[in-house]
């Protein structure tokens, strides 16, 4: 197994930490020493409480690959040549052994997003291990503790808006809930490879303004009322579910009356996605992974790596599951279809359902199995999200990432996260290794890895730090974090 080491932490490469490393550099190093490494004895400590059940082994190959999205054939980077990746399923209680194989042109790693797990097996570039290089191999092992929906991705620039993504479900051996059927529904927005476009290509664009080569994707005139102000800003040619077209779609196929756990993933890099089911009202049971009080819902608002786990009750006929991306043009269909005989619906169907209820996740309550403990919080952080489309230098406190500095936070500590958006436009904040609950409408609010924060508001979550190691905070627009809205949360030794 990789152990970074002190000169892997150093060796980040300039254009990650800006022009401002070598200043920063003398103080910086002297307080490296103050923080638990990622594969400290602490962090394996915190693995052995989680114990170890049975070895549940993969290997995914990332490499250059033709993928058939229905219709339209793009070269695009991918974990074994299928988009979405090869579903990764274990039980709570496994011990998952990943081998990433890296044949790209270029370094790359593996992220379990949402799991709280050993830090050195987070996949973040010169802060948990050095990216794996072309060739090369990484094995990715850790207990997995936690039932949910999660997704796996690379954490290296914009790969994570190729292919470079897959689902990851973790079964619980008690399931309380009981179903028939459950249909993985993986939301996607995709330009890699569309006439020429990749999504370095498209950042560059984002940060000149002007054009350069390629067809341009720059979105000028988005507004989302969801969101409260613009949805986003780069136009995608193709908005997909599970790697399709809505001239292709995916078919899900039961039987009337029969009960469906849908499992949705936003795995967009840069599109909020409202979803509704035509015909049918969901039950929300969980987000993030874990377990609400069941709340009825017409449509959903899924922010860039949220999930959310529904229930239906599947009527008799064939319903278009639509994923209208908020404040731009187009939209993802998947269909669910339990009578022989109709055709397809139209690629451009809008439910009623979408124009609904939409239950936000800060008013859903956790359920009592998942609730935080009530309890003063030992230490708050306060964040302010800054920046804005003219200059594109979206950042935490007006400065970009800099991999040397830390929030520090102590293990045992409950701690409180404020975050407030500055900016004119809303974020989804992703806390690596860890779990918050939202302050919500109630006092207890849901459980969250990754949530929308809405411009010129603020979220309030709390956390138990009960997971040593150095952790990222980063907004999941992944255009936004690689421009510098990223930091990182440090354990004190
Ligand atoms: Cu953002």
């Amino acid at each position: 197994m990789h152990t970074p080491s002190r000169r892997t932490l150093l060796s980040v490469p300039l254009a990650a930490a800006g022009a401002g490393l070598l200043s920063a550099f003398a103080p910086a190093r002297s307080q490296e020493a103050a923080f638990v490494d990622p594969s400290g004895p602490e962090v394996a400590a915190a693995e052995r409480r989680r114990g170890s059940g049975p070895v549940r082994s993969f290997r995914f190959t990332a490499a250059e690959s033709t993928l058939d999205l229905g219709g339209r054939t793009v070269r695009s980077w991918a974990y074994d040549e299928t988009l979405p990746g090869p579903l990764v399923r274990v039980t709570a209680g496994d011990v998952l052994n990943l081998t990433l194989t890296n044949r790209l042109p270029a370094d790359t790693t593996l992220h379990a997003h949402g799991v709280r797990l050993r830090c050195d097996m987070d996949g973040t570039p010169d802060v948990t291990q050095r990216a794996v290089r072309p060739g090369a191999d990484f094995t990715y092992r850790f207990a997995v503790s936690h039932p949910g929906t999660y997704l796996l991705h690379s954490h290296v620039g914009l790969q994570p808006d190729r292919a470079l993504y897959a689902p990851f479900v973790v079964d619980d051996p008690k399931e309380p809930l009981e179903y028939d059927h459950e249909w993985l529904v993986v939301l996607d927005d995709w330009v890699d490879g569309v006439r020429g476009s990749t999504p370095d290509q498209v950042l560059r664009q984002l940060h000149h303004g002007g054009s350069t080569a390629g067809p341009y994707r720059v979105l000028h005139d988005s507004h989302s009322r969801l969101l409260d102000g613009d949805g986003g800003h780069v136009a995608y040619p193709c908005y997909l579910v599970n790697g399709r077209l809505p001239d292709s779609p995916s078919v899900f196929r039961c039987r009337p009356g029969d009960r469906v756990r849908l499992r949705i993933v936003n795995a967009g890099s840069e599109t909020a996605f409202r979803v509704a089911l035509g015909g049918h009202t969901m039950t929300v049971t969980h987000t993030d992974g874990y377990p609400v009080q069941h709340e009825e819902t017409d449509a959903l608002l899924v922010g860039m790596a949220e999930r959310y786990d529904v229930l239906v009750t599947a009527g008799d006929g064939v319903f278009p599951l639509v994923a209208l991306p908020e404040g731009k043009q187009g939209q993802a269909l998947a269909v669910l279809r339990t009578g022989n005989g109709r055709s397809l619906p139209s690629p451009r169907v809008r439910p009623d359902e979408l124009e609904g209820r939409v239950v936000p996740a800060r008013s859903l309550v956790p359920d009592e199995s998942v609730a935080l403990e009530d309890r003063q919080p030992d230490r708050e952080l306060r964040l302010t999200l800054t920046g804005g489309m003219r200059k594109y230098d979206w950042a935490f406190d007006h400065r970009p990432h800099d991999p040397y500095r830390r929030h520090p936070v102590r293990a045992g500590e409950r701690v409180r996260l404020t975050l407030i958006n500055a900016t004119d436009m809303w974020h989804p904040v992703h806390l690596h290794g860890h779990t918050f609950a939202l302050n919500g409408d109630n006092a207890a609010g849901a459980l969250k890895d990754t949530a929308v924060v809405l411009p010129h508001r603020k979220i309030v979550a709390d956390f138990d730090a009960d997971n040593p190691g150095l952790w990222m905070l980063h907004c999941h627009n992944q255009y936004h974090a690689e421009s510098g809205m990223m930091t990182i949360l440090g354990y004190l030794k």
